[in-house]
């Protein structure tokens, strides 16, 4: 019985309509890093990172599943063993096809945390600096998602997960960000098959056994066939 890991990134949810972060149009190319995936952004500036992910949910609550997430679902229905989708998205649209087992390393848009107490609760599609946290009514509600230099969420569980795959999965990301860029390795060091599934050559494809290019509605599919 073969137990699948597969990691996803933003360009899994490209053909879905929602933006990646370093194609040429992505996300990073209007806005620094710095200012709105930080929390050091956030404390400067609560209004600006609320738009950012205000804007972000609003098209992710809009946006459906392509062929790519509908055949992840598939193989975690069909598939005799473990499928483990760890994905750095923030989208639903895992879920939205029908994947349940899925870990969000990076958080979720439809998602918010109080910094104040760690509260967290279903996200309002619009989310402003002096929303009061429910439970403990501090306005200091963020959206809950993981910033740069802060913990991905889940990491014991997605390192028990690789050490024990068989197949281990990349789709849809350049491989740019750590830790999830390192689970290649990880995945490898521990004997697993490992394939890219992009529609170019990532930061990290030399560091695959496989690599099947192209659009993930395409590739994905005809993997999982
Ligand atoms: C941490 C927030 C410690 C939510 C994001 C120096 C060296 C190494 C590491 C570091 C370093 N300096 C700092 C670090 C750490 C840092 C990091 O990696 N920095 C990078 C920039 C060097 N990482 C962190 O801070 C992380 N935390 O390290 O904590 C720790 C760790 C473990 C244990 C204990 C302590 C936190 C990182 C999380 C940051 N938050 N987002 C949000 O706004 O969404 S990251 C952001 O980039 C997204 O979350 C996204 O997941 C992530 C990766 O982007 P991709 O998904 O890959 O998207 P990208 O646009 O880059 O690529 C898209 C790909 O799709 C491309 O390859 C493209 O070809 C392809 N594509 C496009 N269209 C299609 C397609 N493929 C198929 N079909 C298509 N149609």
């Amino acid at each position: 019985m073969t137990n699948i890991v597969i990691l996803t990134g933003a360009g899994i949810s490209a053909e879905s309509g929602l933006g990646t972060f370093r194609d040429a149009h992505g996300l990073w190319a209007q806005h620094r890093i710095e200012d709105v995936a930080t929390p050091e952004g956030f404390a400067r500036n609560p209004q600006l990172v609320h738009d950012f992910y205000n804007a972000r949910r609003d098209q992710a609550a809009k946006a459906q599943p392509n062929a790519a997430h509908y055949a992840l679902a598939q193989l975690e229905k069909d598939h005799a063993g473990p499928v483990l989708i760890v994905t750095q998205n923030v989208d639903s649209l895992h879920e939205k096809a029908g994947s349940q087992n899925v870990i969000h390393m990076h958080g979720a848009l439809d998602r918010a945390l109080c910094a104040a107490c760690d509260h967290r609760w279903v996200a309002p599609l619009v989310m402003s600096p002096n929303d009061p946290c429910p439970r403990c009514a501090s306005p200091a509600t963020r959206p809950d998602v993981v910033w740069f230099g802060e913990i991905p969420y889940q990491m014991e569980q997605i390192a028990e997960a690789l050490s024990t795959a068989d197949i281990f999965v990349s789709i849809g990301t350049s491989g740019e960000v750590y830790p999830a860029a390192n689970f290649v390795a990880e995945a490898d060091h521990f004997g697993a098959h490992t394939v890219e599934l992009n529609l170019e050559p990532s930061a990290g494809a030399s560091r695959f056994a496989e690599c099947r290019f192209g659009p993930a509605s395409d590739v994905v599919p005809a993997w999982v066939a």
